[in-house]
């Protein structure tokens, strides 16, 4: 069975993934010492050059193996795109106003943007989430693929499944946040649902 690794340090993208792997053809298996090595600097301005530097910098921990990295966030259309890079660390930058590397948990975060969005006093708050897969092999991005999930924002969680903003992330068209949805409905309508299918797509065309 041919193998990617998935590099990545969140549990919540490391279940979503593993779980959009399970009937395929695939092993998505954590990269091996990924732990020992210092984290990827995340200072790019967009979802794909973040992505791409972490799936770089990663790649090269294992020579020729296809390493597979992603970027995602929410952005608040009302917020102007935040937090959009930061959303790892949203609680953190809010409070100190420079973009530390140090992620906050997703209960700071959480209340960070509760806050903001109270400030604003609106009846409806639209965003979308966005995520960005980049794949490497050897230290060079191979390609990258782009999902995004419209939504609107809630100042009240709902829900106690996905990871991040999930409970504040409320989908119309299903009248429920991405928090009440099982993984498999999740990544049915989800921004890393859409960029995985993208890439299956991609990687199905390989010589193998
Ligand atoms: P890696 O860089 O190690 O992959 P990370 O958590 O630091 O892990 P990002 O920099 O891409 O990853 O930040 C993504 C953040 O965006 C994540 O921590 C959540 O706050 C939010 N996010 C992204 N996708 C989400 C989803 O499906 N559900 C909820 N929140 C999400």
């Amino acid at each position: 069975m041919p193998r990617i690794y998935l590099a990545t340090t969140n549990p919540g993208k490391v279940r979503e993934f593993r779980e959009a792997a399970q009937a395929l053809s695939i092993a998505l298996d954590p990269l091996p010492r990924m732990a020992e090595v210092p984290p990827a600097i995340e200072d790019g301005s967009t979802f794909e050059q973040n992505a791409r530097i972490k799936a770089e910098y990663y790649s090269r921990l294992s020579p020729g193996e296809l390493v597979l990295a992603e970027d995602s966030g929410l952005a608040v259309d009302a917020l102007n795109g935040s937090p959009g890079v930061h959303s790892a660390r949203y609680a953190a930058v809010l409070q100190s106003g420079v973009a530390l590397d140090q992620n906050s948990d997703d209960q700071a975060n959480n209340a960070a943007l509760i806050a903001q969005l109270k400030r604003l006093n609106q009846d409806r708050y639209t965003g979308k989430y966005v995520c960005v897969i980049a794949m490497a092999q050897d230290g060079e991005t191979l390609a990258t693929f782009t999902g995004e999930a419209p939504g609107e924002l809630l100042t009240v969680p709902r829900g106690t499944q996905g990871f991040g903003y999930d409970p504040l992330f409320y989908f119309p068209a299903l009248g429920k946040t991405f928090a009440e949805l099982p993984l498999e409905q999740k990544r049915e309508h989800s921004h890393r649902g859409k960029a995985f299918r993208q890439f299956l797509n991609w990687y199905g065309r390989q010589p193998q």
